[in-house]
Order: C-alpha cells, then structure tokens, then sequence
C-alpha cells in the first residue's frame, strides 16, 4: 500500500486581496498547507474579480520563496552599484541608518534626506504612515509622486471633484464604449469580458491608441493617434459637438462652467487640422465625432496611456470634459471611468504630525536631484515602495546619481532590485501575504483587507514596524505612535466613517456609500466647490506654463525621428515581478519604419537617443503605427543585452499641466548591430 502520511496535512485558506498597482484590486483566496502558499486564486468576495486573477498574482509566491528574496537586512561591502553584501542583522542594519540619518540632520539639515517610494504597495498601511511621520519628524524633503497619475489626478480633481467612475459592470449597458489610451487586455483584465459582452449586445467599440490593441483588433473603429496628440483629437470632437447642434446646452448650462471657454479653445481644432496633427484619417476621426454625438448611452475609459507626454495634462481634460458637452451623464452605461482612488469621503489614514514646508522634489527627475541640487545636497536617500532605477526617467542618470561615494543610500525591499544594487543598506520587506494592510482601489471603489497568509520569510518586516522602530531609535517617538503593521491597520481603519469601518472588520469589504456601481448625475455628482463641473479650471490654468487644452508640438529633430512608447505589459506590475524569468527583450516596429532601415525580425538592433541606447531584438509587425515604435515598461537591467532600459531613452522633462512623466515622449533611432 501507498504511504499517504506526508501529505495529509489539510489545506487551509485564508481571504484576503491583492494590493499590487493596478485599478482592479482583486479579492483572493489564498491556499496554505503546512505553512507554506499552494494556491493563489479569485475569491467571490468582490463582484469585479469576477472569479478569476491574473497570470502575475497567481505565481506570486515565485517571488515569495524566490532566490531575489531578501530574507535578511544586508550591508554594502564592494564598489557601489556591485551588488556585494554581507548578512547583517536588524540592530546593526537600524542603528546605522538613523545614523546617518541623524548625522545628514546635524550637518547639512533635513532636507538632505530624500525619502522615495511609490506603487509598490499600494495599500493604506505600508505608506503614508509610520513612514510619513517619520520624514516630517526629520524634515526630510518632500516628495512630489508624479511618476504616474499626476496630471489625469489634477485634471478629474479639477475638473469633476474626484466624482467616481462608471463601475466595469456597468459597460454593458452602454451602446459606445471608447477605450481611450488604455489597454485593459494586459493592465485591468476584469473590464475586457465586460466590453466584450457590450458588444454581443450590439455596442459600438472605438479605441484610440497608437497600437493595434487586443481590443483595438475588436473595435469598430481604431484612431492610431501620434502619442501626445489626443488633446487635439478631443477638441476636434469638441468643436464638431458645438458646431453641428451635439453639445447639451440645457445640461451645459445647469451643471457646468467655463463652457465658452472650452469652446474657444476647441475653435481651432478643425478635423482636417486635428486628423493631420495625430497622423489619422480625417473621415476616421468625423466619424468618430458622429458617433459619439449619436450614440448613448456612451462610456469613455480614460486610461494613463494618454498622460505620460508634455500635453498629457491638457490630454485628459479634453478627453474627460467630452460627456459634459454631450450630455452623456445621468443613464446606466454612461459618463466616464478614469480613478476612483480619491473618490471616498474619507480623510487619507493616519500620519499623527503636520506636514514640515520643506522643498519638495519632483521624482521624475530623481537623477538631477542627486547629481545637481546643493545647499543642501541629497546625503541620504531612503528608497522604499519603489525601484527607481526601472522605473524613473533618464535611468543613466539616475545611475550616475547612485554611485554618488558621499551618497548614503538605503533600499527596503522584498527582492534584489536594480535599486537595492547600488544600496549601502539593504532591508528586506514582507510581501502583502505576509502582513497587514488596506487595498484601495483605483478601479471602480472599494477598500478590502488584506491579512497575513503566511509568517514572514526569514526576517522581513513590514514598513510600518521598520519606520516605527528608526523613529524610536532616533528618539522622535512621540504619544501614541503604532509598534506594528496590525497596530497601524487599527489607527488607519480608526480614522474611517462607522459604517467603512464596521464593513472592513466585518467582511473584509468596503463600498462608497453610493455602491459599487453607481449612476453619473444620479447617484453621484461632482464635488467641486458648487456642485459643477469645472470645465475651465482657472487655478490649473494658473499653475500650467502651456495653459489648458494647449497643445505642444514635438521639437523636430531629424536625428531621432522615431517616437519611444512604453506601455504596461502582462509579465510584470511596473517592474514587479521583473525579476522572473521571461523571453529575450524586443523593440516592436512598423514594417515600414523596419524597411526604411533595412531591418528584419530576429535582429539585433540599438534604440538610441542622446540620453541612452538600449541592445535587444526586434520584432517587425503592424501592430504598431508607423513611426512609434515599442519596448515594455518595467524592465529589469539584466532584459536587455546591454543592462539598459526604455528608461535610459527617456527625457526627465515634465508635463505641463502637473509635472508628470513623459514616458511616450521620447524620440529615438533604431539600427542594426552585430552583436
Ligand atoms: N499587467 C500590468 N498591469 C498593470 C501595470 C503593469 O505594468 N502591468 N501597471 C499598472 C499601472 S502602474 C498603471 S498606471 C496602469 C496603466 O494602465 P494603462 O492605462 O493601460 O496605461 P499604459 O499601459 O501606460 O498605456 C495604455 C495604452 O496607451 C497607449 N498610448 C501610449 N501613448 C499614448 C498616447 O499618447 N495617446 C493614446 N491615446 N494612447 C497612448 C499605449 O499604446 C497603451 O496601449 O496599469 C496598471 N496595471
Ligand atoms: N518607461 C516607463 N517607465 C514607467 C512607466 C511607463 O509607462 N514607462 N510607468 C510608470 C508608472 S505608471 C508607475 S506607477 C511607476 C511605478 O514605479 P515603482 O513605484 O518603482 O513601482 P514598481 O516597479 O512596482 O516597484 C515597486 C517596488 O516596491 C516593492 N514593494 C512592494 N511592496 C512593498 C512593501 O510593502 N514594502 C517595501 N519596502 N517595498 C515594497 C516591490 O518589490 C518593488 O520592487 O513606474 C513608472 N515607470
Ligand atoms: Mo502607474
């Protein structure tokens, strides 16, 4: 007979939700057997997971127990940026960085410590607590987090009041759906069947995107837009609604302001002239016109494709300002859906201290801040939540930045990042299934629990307990300050409504008060300061040196003719994940563009611009509109053949409504090499 003992043990499962940068925010169902995660699935707690999770989440635990885990804190022993360490342990690892932390204070002043993190958790405990209060304690400087979101975050602030979106489930009641700048297929999987069924139902699908889209392939009509040019393109629909009788002047008139002024900015913008600016059809884009004029009710998914260039600020606007002059809000299946991460009444968490007016440093330009900014100089940088050398503009100089000798550098980490490589010290991070936090969606609204599933490996240590613990070495303990993570998740949930409350510790589950799926103009209205939507946000106006609604041209340079996109991609979140295995690297080109050059798939090519080259392969297909051409977001260092990434291409200048990234705003050329 068979001996059955070793595997008797039962398997237990624990519900909880995934935190990981992504509008979705899945419930999961975690399996555990003699300690160990077996199984990662949906669970049917949230209606939008919808039963199943993605590829990523499901081999998390590749991660967890992989041979990048950091288990232990580690401290630098070879050059910098070589990735030599030796074991250290907490008491050693803490004790070193509040000193230095203390010594950059006393010497140089507070504001030589520059904290910097970002998505990686994008939960409520493992940032903008312990962690906050203990840089305001400092008087570090202030981090502006634009690297993503920024200018689609300030335009639908401005503009609507953070008023929550059109909820996934809700697509099938729409007759057009326009996916505009977003590419649900890899980056929010749960909205794809749902615009899959709106089109069974007879539903009209446009999608604007420079690529040829899984859904793109679907859609009844593709505008292949020139990155940064869809400011232009929504103002040509504009101008097309208010000449030809499809603006809603009743609802212009009872519910908006600065109507006029938006229209005198879409004046200009012909179709012909916008067709000719995006590289489109004209009749393309008047039929895209007619459409939406036509057509109710109409849902346009804004994503973040369309931010990351110089006119991405204004890009949103145009794009968002479309179901107020059209009168599309007020039915199921109608409005908008952009982020609902700010669309609760909640004040964020818990951070127990006032903000100091230190200065504030703008993250995409992370590599000037420590190569050129003095008086005083960033002595010591505290990177957390994030991995910088991946993931922010003009990576050579960011890498320049690093081997900084009189930097002091600490990353906190759940695996050997390219970051954590150039650190001094190293510390290692618990994972979300293996301590306490908040998801918040940025999807449709929801806020769920997330609870260990298993111990921590070896001795990581969550956020909340590290930042707590430095501040008690540094004395800046005051009253009432969280020990831990679970402690933390107490005084955050503390500072929720009643019922949020009740709803989290009871189910695991929190909705807005108006639901999961609520109706624009009936359930849910803007929250500006009298209720309207501010189609001429003066204030943005104000702040933005282009103006509103403005377009910016791409500076010729014949040189670098070509544009660098570099969307998300289904192997990792950002540059999570990153460190698993995956194919060779290759650049997607346009035939044409692949002609021109004597270039053939299979190829070894350089990208390359006057920032940076990055060696990879090439693929050559039409999935891509001639003249842009393609390399996944969030590569690791070691995805390429030269240690370079997309980022290496692209500049640090900013958007011009909020300061945000430009990511899809580089201009390179591309050649054949031979090796
Ligand atoms: N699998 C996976 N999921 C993710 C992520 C990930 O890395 N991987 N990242 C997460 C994060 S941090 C975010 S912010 C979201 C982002 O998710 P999305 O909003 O989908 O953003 P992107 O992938 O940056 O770009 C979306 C699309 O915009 C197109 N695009 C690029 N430039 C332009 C332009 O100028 N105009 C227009 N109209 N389209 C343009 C790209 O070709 C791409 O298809 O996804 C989240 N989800
Ligand atoms: N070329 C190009 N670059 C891009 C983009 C693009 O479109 N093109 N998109 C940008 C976008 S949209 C975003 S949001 C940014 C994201 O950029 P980042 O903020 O750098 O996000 P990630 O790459 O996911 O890295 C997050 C890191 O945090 C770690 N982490 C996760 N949880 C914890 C925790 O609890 N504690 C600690 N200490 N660490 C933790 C993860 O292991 C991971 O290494 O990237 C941007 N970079
Ligand atoms: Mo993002």
């Amino acid at each position: 007979m068979p001996h059955t003992t070793s595997a008797a043990r039962p398997e237990t499962t624990v519900e909880t939700a995934c935190p990981l940068d992504c509008p979705d925010s899945c419930s999961l169902s975690v399996g555990v057997r003699d300690g160990r995660i077996v199984r990662i699935d949906a669970s049917p707690r949230r209606a939008v997971t919808d039963g199943y999770i993605c590829a990523k989440v499901r081999r998390f635990a590749d991660r967890v127990y992989g041979t990048a885990r950091l288990r232990h804190p580690s401290v630098r022993i070879g050059p910098k940026g070589a990735g030599l360490f030796r074991q250290a342990d907490w008491d050693e690892a803490l004790d070193t960085i509040a000193a230095r932390l203390d010594e950059a204070r006393s010497r140089l002043g507070g504001e030589a410590i520059l904290p910097f993190c970002y998505g990686g958790s994008n939960g409520l405990v493992s940032q903008g607590t312990t962690d906050a209060r203990l840089f305001r304690a400092l008087g570090a400087s202030r981090l502006a987090r634009t690297v993503c979101a920024a200018p689609a975050t300030a335009a639908l602030a401005a503009m609507y009041g953070r008023m929550q979106s059109v909820a996934y489930e809700d697509f099938r009641h729409a007759r057009l759906i326009v996916i505009w700048g977003a590419n649900p297929s890899v980056a929010g999987v749960h909205l794809v069947p749902r615009v899959r069924d709106a089109q069974k139902q007879g539903a009209t699908l446009v999608v604007v995107d420079p690529r040829l889209t899984p859904l793109a392939r679907q859609a009844d009509l593709h505008l292949p837009v020139k990155p940064g040019t869809d400011v232009a393109v929504a103002l040509a629909v504009h101008r097309t609604l208010f000449e030809q009788g499809g603006a809603d002047t009743a609802f212009l008139s009872a519910h908006t302001r600065g109507a006029e002024r938006l229209r005198a900015r879409a004046e200009p913008w012909t179709v012909e002239r916008a067709a000719a600016v995006a590289g489109i059809p004209a009749d393309r884009l008047s039929r895209f016109a007619r459409l939406y004029a036509d057509l109710s009710p109409a849902v346009i998914r804004c994503g973040w494709g369309v931010e990351r260039n110089r006119n991405g600020g204004s890009a949103v606007l145009a794009i968002l300002a479309l179901p107020a002059v059209a009168g599309k809000f007020g039915v199921r299946g109608g409005g908008f859906t952009m982020s609902d991460s700010g669309a609760w009444t909640f004040e964020r968490g818990w951070v127990g201290t006032e903000e100091p007016a230190t200065r504030i440093i703008n993250m995409n330009q992370l590599g000037r801040a420590l190569t050129e900014l003095d008086r005083p100089p960033v002595a010591v940088l505290f990177v957390y939540n994030c991995n910088p050398v991946a993931t922010m503009p003009n990576q050579n100089l960011v890498l320049r930045g690093l081997q900084r000798e009189d930097l002091f550098t600490v990353v906190m980490d759940q695996v050997l990042t390219d970051t954590a490589q150039f650190a001094d010290v190293v510390l290692p991070a618990t994972t979300f299934l293996e301590g306490y936090d908040i998801a918040r969606a940025y999807g449709p609204a929801a806020l769920q629990l997330i609870k260990p599933v298993i111990d921590a490996e070896g001795a990581a240590r969550s956020n909340a307990d590290v930042f707590g613990d430095l501040a008690s070495r540094l004395g800046l303990t005051g009253p009432g300050v969280p020990a831990d993570d679970l402690d933390t998740l107490c005084r955050v949930v503390d500072t929720m409504p009643e019922r949020v409350r009740r709803d989290l510790w009871e189910s695991g589950l929190a909705l807005p008060d108006s639901g999961a799926a609520p109706v624009q103009f009936k359930d849910v209205s803007p929250r500006t300061s009298d209720g309207r939507i501010d189609l001429f946000p003066e204030a943005l106006e104000a702040a933005s040196p282009a103006g509103l609604y403005a377009f910016q041209p791409e500076e010729e340079d014949l040189r670098y003719p070509l544009t660098l996109i570099s969307p998300a991609s289904g192997r990792t979140i950002s540059s999570t994940l990153g460190e698993l295995p995956r194919p060779q690297v290759a650049l997607l080109m346009h035939p044409d563009d692949a002609r021109q050059r004597g270039l053939e798939e299979g190829d070894r090519i350089r990208v390359f611009n006057e920032l940076g080259e990055v060696r990879c392969g090439v693929i050559v297909a039409p999935t891509t509109r001639p003249g842009t051409v393609v390399l996944p977001k969030g590569l690791w260092r070691s995805a390429t053949l030269n240690g370079s990434t997309a980022n290496a291409l692209v500049p640090d200048r900013l958007e011009l409504l909020a300061g945000g990234a430009c990511f899809n705003d580089a201009r390179v050329e591309v050649e054949r090499v031979s090796h």
